[in-house]
């Protein structure tokens, strides 16, 4: 049996975006939301979630528990190896849930790239 990972997600992969379907048999735990130092960029149609020196800046997203073959495919999606994202460690803030949690931060420079804050899709 495969060991299941904790994903926090917070852009495509959230249920109704284009590319829940990567996340199709495995387990949504429910909402929930980065500890503080996190925000969200604009990047063409899906969202760079970055370090920010903000304590009042977080993020909010989905966990799911994901096994391995999928966090493989994963990893593949978000273009891991080209450098695009880093699967990393971080905290969660959600009552009830696991409170660390790897996820997808951006790995590319976010100059000029609108901060839309919190949550994926910006209000307008
Ligand atoms: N997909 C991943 C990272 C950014 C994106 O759009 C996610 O939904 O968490």
């Amino acid at each position: 049996m495969s060991a299941l990972t904790p994903l926090f997600v917070y852009g495509t992969l959230k249920r109704g975006q284009p590319a829940a379907s990567r996340l199709a048999g495995q387990r949504c735990l429910g909402p929930a939301q980065t500890g503080p130092g996190f925000t969200l960029h604009h990047l063409d149609g899906y969202p760079g979630m970055v370090r920010q020196q903000d304590p009042e800046a977080f993020v909010t997203g989905e966990l799911w528990l994901v096994d391995d073959a999928c966090l493989r495919a994963l990893d593949d999606y978000e273009g891991v190896a080209e450098g695009l994202y880093r699967r990393e460690s971080i905290t969660l803030v959600t009552p009830g849930l696991p409170a660390v949690a790897h996820t997808y931060v951006y790995a590319r420079s976010v100059i000029g790239r609108r901060r839309i804050g919190a949550a994926w899709p910006p209000a307008e």
